[in-house]
């Protein structure tokens, strides 16, 4: 059974790149599945893999280091008879680092050890301006936690290539060589299939790692206080409007609040959105340093009701963070005629990293 996991910074696209790839694989036959990841436990990209047809199963509430029971139990229920999968995904948490020693060599020590291979996502725009700048992108502990997740990397998949001109992809592309002498790298755009066939084509051939993978020096309170710099907000609303305009209103809901991370400058980790209706679904989602874009009215459903999931992963304070959502969707209830119902909402900073394994290795 070959398992890939998946880490990388927010945002970086490792959950468009892993649809694309296991809707590709689904179409040759090969039945494949994703456990997904996140501190919150009502997961954006969990829905979307579902609505998109792809066996899904979430670790929620903790990294897969800090939960690997759990991790062994979804990789055990996709491996069942009812799900039947050939090739599991997993996408770790994109503020989590230190794979080998935590995820990766815990399963190498299993019984009947798993054929795994650590692939770290990376956005050029992101990874250039971050080796121009001496490193310097984010606050001081979070490019600590960026730097450390490009080392351990087995593929370094430097994602996004499509956004850059010719000549702007030459220049990054020299700046990351040098920064990593050796290092398996893609570059590669996410968007089709076709974009991700060479990692996936990589991925399948990858050879099994013979004995444990050498793990990081890490510092954990360096680490614990980058990821304590975020604060994590999970949301599900329901909208019923009686003129069908439901999915529009809840793009007014994602212009509110993302207009209120503006106006108060808190700096966006991932901010993710999933509107459904059940049948339709629209994703949204704005990553480091990406402006504000006007989502057009035409692309959404008409329908009386909604469901709309947010994910927000934000540089402030979880009860600053709730504010902005809860301003958001009393505004809304002034200014628009619909109803709203608020089925869950939770505000909260992720707990100090304390891994199930932490299972050590130099190479000689
Ligand atoms: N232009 C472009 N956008 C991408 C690509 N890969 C992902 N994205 C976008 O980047 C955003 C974050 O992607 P997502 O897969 O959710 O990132 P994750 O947090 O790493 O799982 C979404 O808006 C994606 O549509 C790519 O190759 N090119
Ligand atoms: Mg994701």
């Amino acid at each position: 059974m070959k398992l890939f996991l998946v880490g990388g910074f927010l945002g970086s696209g490792k959950t468009t790149a892993i649809l694309q790839a296991a809707m590709g694989l689904q179409e040759e036959g090969k039945k494949a599945g994703i456990v997904t990841n996140d501190q919150g436990d009502t997961l954006v990209d969990t829905a979307l893999f579902r609505m998109n047809h792809v066996a899904a199963e979430e670790v929620s509430g903790a990294c897969f280091c800090c939960n690997f029971g759990e991790l062994l139990d979804r990789i055990g229920k996709l491996r069942d008879a009812n799900a039947g999968v050939d090739i599991i995904f997993a996408e770790s948490v994109g503020s989590c680092t230190d794979l080998a020693a935590t995820v990766v060599n815990p399963l190498l020590q299993l019984e009947n050890p798993l054929d795994i291979s650590l692939s770290v996502f990376a956005d050029i725009r992101v990874l250039a301006i971050y080796l121009q700048n001496h490193k310097k992108v984010f606050h001081r502990d979070m490019n600590y936690i960026y730097q450390k997740q490009l080392e351990e990397a087995d593929i370094l998949v430097v994602n996004k290539t499509d956004l850059l001109s010719d000549r702007q992809l030459k220049k990054a592309k020299s700046l990351i060589e040098r920064e990593f002498p050796g290092k398996k790298i893609l570059y590669q755009h996410s968007l089709t299939k076709e974009g991700v066939l060479p990692w996936l084509t990589m991925l399948l051939n990858f050879p099994t790692l013979p004995d444990l993978k050498a793990t990081l020096q890490l510092d954990y309170e360096k680490y614990a206080s980058g990821e304590g710099l975020l604060a994590w907000l999970d949301a599900t609303v329901d909208i019923r409007t009686s003129d069908k305009k439901a999915a529009v209103l809840g793009l007014i809901l994602i212009k509110l609040i993302r207009t209120a991370l503006d106006q108060l400058k808190y700096p966006i980790g991932h901010l993710k959105f999933l509107i459904s209706d059940g049948d339709w679904y629209k994703k949204i989602s704005y990553t480091p340093g990406q402006p504000f874009k006007k989502q057009s009215h035409k692309e959404m459903a008409n329908t009386h009701q909604v469901t709309l999931m947010v994910n927000a992963r934000v540089q402030t304070q979880p009860l600053l963070l709730k504010r902005v959502f809860e301003d958001a969707v009393r505004k809304l209830k002034r200014t628009t005629v619909c109803q709203i119902t608020e089925k869950n909402l939770a505000s909260f900073k992720p707990g100090y990293p304390r891994p199930t394994h932490r299972v050590q290795h130099i190479n000689k």
